[in-house]
């Protein structure tokens, strides 16, 4: 299973936007990582639908929306999600699990089912057959920078052994948090390959971008 990567746009410059989108792809970025947050699931709040619509029209890169707030089934289609998109949604966001992966469906785009590093993969077990992914969460949600809950980069072992149990072990897994250089190929052992890029990659102080996602590349494998 090919390694991709997704750079977290909350970290990214806003005054070299351009600058680093232009990079991303030259160097073959292969999803635009969108953190959304609403300052009630999560004690932050960043990025919206404007953001959104507006990434949209600066980068051909497809987004992987990754949606941290309360009620998302009933806020998924005001990001107008996209064919050939993510949009991945907490499993401790919502009442309606089910529904919010149905709504991501009826938008045309790839549904993934987000769980905190606390949370059991067998949550996962009632909405198999919507899934088009799973999303780890190796911190808990809300902030850049953090350090990974070791159990939770021990789960994606589990997580992957379940999708092979249910016969869906082609379904990628995208692991979010603390992906370092040291991290970041453990990670990918345990079977994520989606791997989202934060203040422990690519969005390092310098050292020149290219260059740094040359480096993750070949560390993660
Ligand atoms: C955290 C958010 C993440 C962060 C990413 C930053 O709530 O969902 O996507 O932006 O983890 O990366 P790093 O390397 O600073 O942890
Ligand atoms: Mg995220």
């Amino acid at each position: 299973m090919k390694t991709m990567l997704a750079p977290s746009m909350m970290c990214a410059p806003i005054d070299k936007l351009a600058l680093v989108l232009d990079t991303f792809e030259k160097c073959g970025i292969e999803y635009l990582h969108v953190d959304v947050m609403d300052g009630v699931f999560v004690p932050n709040l960043m990025l919206g639908t404007d953001y959104v619509k507006q990434l949209r029209k600066l980068s051909r890169i497809p987004l992987d929306i990754h949606l941290m707030i309360t009620q998302p089934e009933k806020k998924i289609s005001w990001f107008a999600p996209q064919p050939g998109e993510f949009v991945s949604v907490h499993y401790e966001s919502t009442h309606d699990f089910r529904g919010a992966l149905e709504a991501v469906k009826a938008c045309g785009a790839k549904a993934m089912a987000a769980i905190n590093p606390p949370t059991a993969p067998y949550v996962l077990e009632p909405v198999m057959d919507l899934l088009d992914g799973v999303l780890v969460m190796t911190v808990n949600p809300g902030f850049a920078g953090q350090k990974a809950v070791p159990q939770a980069i021990t789960k994606i072992a589990e997580v992957r052994a379940l999708l092979k149990e249910y016969g869906k072990d082609d379904l990628p897994i995208e692991v979010d948090g603390n992906c370092s250089f040291e991290k970041a190929p453990e990670m990918r052992k345990q079977g994520a390959n989606i791997i989202v890029c934060g203040s422990s990659s690519v969005f390092v102080k310098d050292r020149p971008m290219e260059e740094a996602i040359a480096a993750f590349r070949e560390a993660v494998g």
